[in-house]
């Protein structure tokens, strides 16, 4: 669909939802459009990466479920890494079950996402319950947010063009909690000077996985990739989301700079500047 060519400042201060307003003037402040994925297995290279890196990314993206050394002391140095270098985290969860099942995932188990992650995901393969139950989770909490999965990366996945639209009808209906995608393209309307708080017009947040600057070219399990400048300057995404590319590179802090600068230009690009 079309591209957004509002500013994330002017997106920032109109904005219903604290989360979106958070994210938007992080990436302003720090002219970045860059979210780490974080796949790595021991909480201190996790950290130790997560430091190194805090200064070029607005996200940090977690699969909490993937370390094998996980106690709650990790997600303390994670939240105090947060503040030190001003991003949000964003744990992939991809919740896909019924609302009640969802709610003590989210909230609950030995990972109690809901306590120190400002965003997570789902699917709505289960209906729109799945999204009912996991706000319930955060009636008590610091501001909270969803993204839905409207489209994946991988070659072959089963979300057809009709499930994508539902997505987004699902997603018009929550905006007090949904503050975008994962997906591939803009799969919503662009805000413009009629975005609302809620409802057809609201301002939805596209980030996307499965991107690389030239040089990779997918893996032996499906995943595909795009290039950073395509993916916002013709797929209208917001948000560049790149794991393999950054943490298993010798040069971390140099190849995190590199998306730093393609995206941010190509985001100048996109708006006319
Ligand atoms: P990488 O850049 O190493 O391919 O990692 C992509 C990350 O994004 C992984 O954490 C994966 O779980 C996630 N992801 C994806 O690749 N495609 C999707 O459609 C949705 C995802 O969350």
């Amino acid at each position: 669909m079309n591209f957004n060519s509002s500013s994330y400042e002017e997106r920032a201060a109109k904005h219903p939802h604290p989360v979106a307003r958070s994210l938007f003037e992080i990436m302003v402040s720090k002219k970045t459009n860059l979210c780490l994925s974080v796949d790595l297995t021991s909480s201190q290279e996790i950290l130790a990466l997560t430091d190194k890196l805090g200064p070029y990314i607005c996200l940090l993206k977690t699969h909490v479920d993937i370390i094998e050394d996980f106690d709650p002391d990790f997600i303390s140095k994670l939240s105090e890494l947060s503040l030190k270098h001003n991003f949000l985290i964003f744990e992939d969860r991809k919740f896909a079950d019924i609302g009640s099942t969802v709610i003590k995932q989210y909230g609950g188990g030995i990972y109690k996402i809901a306590e120190w992650v400002h965003i997570t995901n789902c699917h709505v393969l289960p209906g729109p319950g799945i999204v009912d139950g996991l706000k319930s989770v955060t009636r008590d909490l610091p501001p909270r947010a969803l993204l839905i999965l409207a489209e994946m990366s991988s070659k072959g996945n089963l979300l057809t063009d009709e499930y994508t639209k539902t997505a987004v009808e699902i997603a018009k209906n929550n905006t007090d909690f949904v503050i975008g995608f994962i997906a591939q393209h803009r799969v919503s309307e662009p805000s413009n000077d009629k975005t609302t708080a809620s409802g057809s017009n609201a301002d939805f947040i596209i980030m996307t996985p499965g991107v690389s600057l030239p040089g990779r070219d997918g893996d032996s399990f499906g995943q595909q990739y795009t290039n950073p400048e395509t993916a916002i300057c013709v797929n209208g995404t917001d948000v560049l989301i790149v794991g393999r590319d950054l943490f298993t590179n010798p040069d971390p802090v140099s190849r995190a700079k590199e998306y730093v600068s393609t995206g941010w230009n190509a985001y100048l690009k996109r708006i006319n500047k």
